[in-house]
Formats: C-alpha cells, structure tokens, sequence
C-alpha cells in the first residue's frame, strides 16, 4: 500500500473539549495513531477569527450558534503532521453529526450535539493550508523525530 504524502493539519479542540476535560483523551488518540504535535497554542478565539474560519458557513441557519461556541472559551489549536495526515484525521473525528457518527471516532465515542462536536479538523490540503495560517506563524512550528518514526 502507498506510504501516503508528508501532510499537516489544524486540528481545533474545541471549547466543549476543554470544558469537559476531554483535551488529554482526544490528543492521545492522535499521538497513538503516529501523528506528530508540531504546533500547539491554547487559543480564545475573538469573533474577527471565527468569521474568517468559518468564511464559507456564513449565512446559514446555524452560523451564529456556531460562532457563540467557538468563542464561548480558549480551544487547543493543534497543527499534527503525518502520512496522508489530513484524511487519517477527518477519518478519526467522525462525522459532523456525532448521532450519526461511526462508533471509535471522537464523535461517535464522546459526543452528542452537532454544534458542540468536540473537534474541528481541515478537510483538504487547501483547507488544511488555509487553517493552519489562522492559528500558526512560521515560529510557532518545532521539528524533532518521534521514537516511533521508523515504524509510523
Ligand atoms: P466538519 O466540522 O465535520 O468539517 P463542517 O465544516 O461542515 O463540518 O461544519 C463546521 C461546523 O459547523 C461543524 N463542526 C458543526 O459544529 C457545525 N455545523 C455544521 N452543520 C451543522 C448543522 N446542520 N447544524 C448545526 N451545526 C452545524
């Protein structure tokens, strides 16, 4: 099977993440799957942000349930690289609809509201450009091997 391409992507923890103490639950699922933390920053996310995360959802019914919880306290703004990174990730968060969600995702396992969906991850290269841009500059990323690089 193909190796997959060297990818980064944002993956967001949402407030209710925080809230619920489900920080150290969701990253250790990324970290066991191989993926590697290479940017990290507690954010609370001002409304200027959130409506230039959100840009393509704005004007739909849900748009400002949407900004309230994104701004409603600080989230972990993640940037995880690994093979094909971005599709593995949206594959372990789960649908957008946790009742709907496959059961061994974030969703599926720890979640029920569809607004207050624990995690948010970029769902394509540009996305995941784009994203990452939000939250990170240059300085923010480290390089460092994990112990595990040989096997992952
Ligand atoms: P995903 O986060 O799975 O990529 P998107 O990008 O379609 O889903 O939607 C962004 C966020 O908007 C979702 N995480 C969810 O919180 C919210 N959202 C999307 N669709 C709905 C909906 N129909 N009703 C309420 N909230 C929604």
């Amino acid at each position: 099977m193909a190796e997959g391409t060297l990818e980064r992507t944002l993956v967001l923890i949402k407030p209710d993440g925080v809230k619920r103490g489900y920080v150290g639950e969701i990253l250790a699922r990324f970290e066991r799957k191989g993926l590697k933390i290479v940017a990290a920053r507690l954010v609370q996310v001002v409304p200027e942000l959130a409506d230039r995360h959100y840009a393509e959802h704005q004007g739909k019914p849900f748009y400002p349930s949407l900004v309230q919880h994104i701004t409603s306290g600080p989230l972990l703004a993640l940037a995880l690289e690994g093979r094909a990174a971005i599709s593995v990730v949206r594959l372990m968060i789960g649908a957008t609809n946790p009742q709907t969600a496959a059961a061994g995702t974030v969703r599926g396992d720890l979640a029920l509201s569809m607004t207050q969906n624990l995690v948010h991850a970029s769902d394509s290269p540009a996305s995941a450009e784009r994203e990452l841009s939000l939250y990170f500059r240059a300085e923010d990323y480290h390089a460092y091997s994990r112990s595990d690089e040989g096997f992952v």
